[in-house]
């Protein structure tokens, strides 16, 4: 029987946040790849995402994209993985993913695009500057094990995978506290599993 769990994606993309979320949930879920030029462009994708980006699930009928609302949704739909926030948890789950997703998603990628907002720009730009989210994505990450306490939740995920693509690619600085944030979470069997299905479906070209 189909899962009425869909991914859709591109293996080497944001997707494989989604990816991993999904790996994280123990749910079955088909996966459909789309191509950037050709399938992510045109019909029936267009319609799933009109954004024409990746990635997007589909859940008994309902669409939902971007990367955090992903994990987040994911987290409440599947509560039996026990990764939605507990009440203590609720404040720094949501803050820090939406933090990820908006002004640290948006300060990297400005700076790598050679955008540096004036003193007078950066208070309407939602990060301020480049390295004053820095600062304060690393005293988060440094607060507690995990990004809303002592254990991992669904916004480990989102945040998470910011920290490890910005060590690899070099748009984070290699501060301790990000290093020993994503050493905590690079041996998570569901970020592991996640991966290689990913990294196959890039060798399968
Ligand atoms: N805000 C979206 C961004 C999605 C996004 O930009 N995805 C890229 C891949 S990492 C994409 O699909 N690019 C294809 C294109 O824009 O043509 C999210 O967080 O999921």
């Amino acid at each position: 029987m189909p899962a009425d769990l869909t991914l859709y994606t591109n293996p080497m993309s944001r997707g494989r946040i989604a990816r991993w979320m999904l790996e994280e949930t123990g749910a079955p879920y088909d996966v459909v790849l789309l191509d950037y030029a050709t399938t992510m462009k045109a019909e029936p994708y267009r319609s799933i995402n009109p954004m024409a980006k990746v990635p997007a699930i589909v859940h008994r009928g309902h669409v939902v994209t971007e990367g955090a609302a992903i994990c987040a949704y994911c987290a409440d739909a599947f509560p039996d993985a026990g990764l939605a926030p507990t009440d203590d948890e609720r404040a720094d789950y949501y803050r820090w993913l939406f933090f990820a997703a908006g002004p640290a998603e948006q300060a990297i990628t400005n700076r790598s695009m050679g955008v540096a907002p004036t003193a007078e720009q950066q208070r309407m730009a939602g990060y301020g500057n480049y390295d004053r989210m820095v600062d304060v994505l690393e005293r988060a990450v440094a607060a507690h094990p995990y990004i809303a306490g002592d254990r991992f939740t669904a916004a480990d995920v989102y945040v998470g995978a910011q920290v490890m693509w910005g060590l690899q690619f070099g748009s984070l600085p290699k501060r301790a506290a990000f290093e020993e944030y994503a050493g905590r979470l690079a041996s998570r069997e569901a970020l592991v599993r996640a991966a290689a299905l990913d990294d196959a479906a890039v060798a399968a070209g």
